[in-house]
């Protein structure tokens, strides 16, 4: 299955967090992995004087399921030092979101696929636009590319990101 994956993070060297992380998701079965460029975002939803974040996206395939996966990015966070019960208003060292699994739906108590929150967040639709601009979301469908644009249009002012 074809799945995407938001990196984020706002606490150490989030360049070499995130290189870390793509190794080990290689390692852990991601094959055939795609990574977006790196950019620098305003913190949307945290507490003032939240430093700013790091966000990027990457693509591959997977064999296993979608809790599978989970727990894989779950082990990682925690081994690049995020704690195992965290707030999603923290700030974090690595923070490995599934966005997308194939063009599955997914709706279990620890997994909820497509991220509920993927499709108001600049900081996750830009970076995978770039890598996965045709990937069609489900429920409606409509692509990434399309998405963005209608984000950026709905918000034009929007300062979200640097
Ligand atoms: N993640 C959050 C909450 N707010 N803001 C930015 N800019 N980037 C993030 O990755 C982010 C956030 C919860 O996961
Ligand atoms: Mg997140
Ligand atoms: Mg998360």
């Amino acid at each position: 299955m074809q799945v995407a994956i938001a990196l984020g993070g706002n606490i150490g060297d989030t360049e070499g967090l995130f290189r870390r992380a793509v190794q080990m998701l290689g390692e852990g079965g991601l094959q055939g992995v795609r990574v977006s460029r790196t950019i620098v975002s305003t913190p949307v939803d945290c507490v003032p004087g939240t430093p700013e974040f790091h966000n990027a996206a990457l693509t591959g395939a997977w064999q296993g399921t979608a809790l599978e996966l989970l727990a894989l990015t779950q082990r990682i966070e925690r081994s690049l030092g995020r704690p195992a019960v965290h707030s999603s208003r923290e700030s974090r060292t690595m923070d490995l979101d599934i966005l997308l699994f194939g063009e599955e739906s997914l709706a279990l108590p620890e997994l909820v696929i497509p991220h509920p929150r993927m499709i108001q967040r600049r900081f996750v639709l830009e970076p995978l636009a770039e890598i996965a601009p045709d990937w069609h979301v489900p429920p409606e469908g409509t692509t990434v590319a399309e998405l963005l644009r209608k984000l950026l249009l709905a918000r034009p002012g929007d300062k979200e990101m640097v």
